[in-house]
């Protein structure tokens, strides 16, 4: 097939999903256009199937705010029907579905049909799809797609919940890519941050106040009170520079280091003991799952999809939204080394279960139904 992938190109878990699986696809021998203001960060290589297609958007000085849906809808309009896209897949409801049924409508009126699938990846709509501001486009575009998929069987119900959505909606989870994210040796690297032989936690993410960065701090100065150990901090955001003087000021700030943007993130998992994730709401927990592929367990709460991923007393722990005293417990009772060892063991087998393998074919059949759909409809106008 001849594929579009609209997306978000930075580090944010629906980027990286959609990125991951427009290479997925390309290796799978489709054609796969990106269309993106900028190159995806996870597009770093050359494949033959795989291109890249810039939203250029103008700027006037009339325009306080370029207006981007326009220009990325136009673009749209140009890659379907040059390059001939048998499927249009945008990520993130907003402004990627609006701007798909704007290009599907202009396509029509040129005699061109394409399916359209949306997929909804969490705070689309748990968070800021919801605002009035944005809450009739997002309920509009989704209902007008001819695919809808949910990165988990929570973000469907709370999609139905929240908004008056007709559509039928599939849920996909988040796969990994297992042959990236494993267990490497880096021993030299534990040495180097854990020269002592201290436990090892880690945090990844966007700093956003969804993902409650202070409880990780909180959390790791109740370990180590009980026992040596070190955390590191990776990714960046709004909430960093306040994490950082917080961190400062705790007790245990000796042994916080803030990495910043990281790539390789998977060196760092193969040499961490515990992955801490106190998320406000987590749709599925992307991060989380590259963790367990890594054999890293997680302790984290019960919040949105991530119960779906982390399976409490198995692959790590599972606790109330800002319960910080209960993270602690479970952090020190994953990290005790009679049960560490299952821990890990778990959290990678649990990950084999979300192998890009298994998961991308879910798409590819999403994609025919959705194509079924649309030729239907056709047949019948
Ligand atoms: O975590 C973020 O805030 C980024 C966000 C995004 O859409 O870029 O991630 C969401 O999508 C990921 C991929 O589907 C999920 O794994 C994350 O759980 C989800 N984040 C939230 O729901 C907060």
């Amino acid at each position: 097939m001849n594929i579009g992938i609209v997306c978000y190109p930075t580090f944010g878990g629906s980027g990286v999903v959609a990125t991951e699986l427009g290479k997925a696809l390309a290796q799978r021998g489709h054609r796969v256009h990106f269309i993106t203001y900028s190159q995806p960060v996870r597009l770093d290589f050359f494949n033959e199937n795989l291109f890249y297609h810039e939203v250029y958007v103008p700027t006037y000085p009339l325009f306080q705010f370029p207006p981007y849906e326009s220009a990325l809808a136009s673009k749209m309009v140009d890659i379907v029907q040059n390059e001939h896209l048998d499927v249009l897949h945008v990520h993130y409801a907003i402004p990627h579905a609006s701007a798909a049924f704007l290009a599907k409508q202009i396509l029509a009126s040129r005699g061109i049909r394409v399916p359209v699938v949306t997929t909804l990846h969490g705070t689309d709509i748990t968070l800021v799809g919801k605002d009035a501001s944005y809450e009739p486009v997002v309920t509009f575009s989704i209902n007008q797609s001819d695919g809808v998929t949910a990165v988990s069987a929570d973000l469907r119900r709370e999609t139905y919940e929240s908004f008056p959505v007709e559509h039928k909606i599939e849920v996909i989870p988040n796969f990994i890519d297992l042959s990236r994210f494993k267990k490497q040796e880096k021993s030299h690297f534990r040495t180097a941050i854990a020269p002592e032989g201290e436990k090892l936690l880690l945090h990844t993410s966007n700093f956003r106040a969804v993902k409650r960065v202070e409880d990780v701090l909180r959390i790791f100065c109740g370990v180590r009170e009980q026992l040596p150990a070190k955390l590191l901090l990776i990714g960046d955001g709004p909430d960093r520079s306040r994490m950082e003087k917080l961190a400062r000021e705790l007790p245990c700030h000796a042994d916080i280091r803030f990495l910043g943007k990281l790539e390789a993130v998977e060196e760092v998992l193969s040499v961490s003991d515990l992955f801490l994730m106190p998320s406000e709401n987590e749709s599925f927990g992307l991060a989380a799952l590259e963790a367990m592929a890594c054999e890293v367990p997680v302790v984290s709460t019960n919040a949105g999809g991530i119960p779906e991923l982390n399976v409490h007393g198995v692959t790590g722990m599972l606790s109330e939204i800002g319960d910080v005293p209960d993270m602690v417990r479970n952090a020190l009772y994953v990290l005790d080394d009679a049960n560490l060892p299952r821990f890990k063991a778990a959290a990678r087998a649990r990950a084999e279960e979300f192998a890009v393998d298994k998961i991308v074919p879910l798409y590819e059949a999403h994609y025919q139904r959705a194509s079924l759909l649309v030729n239907a409809a056709m047949g019948n106008s």
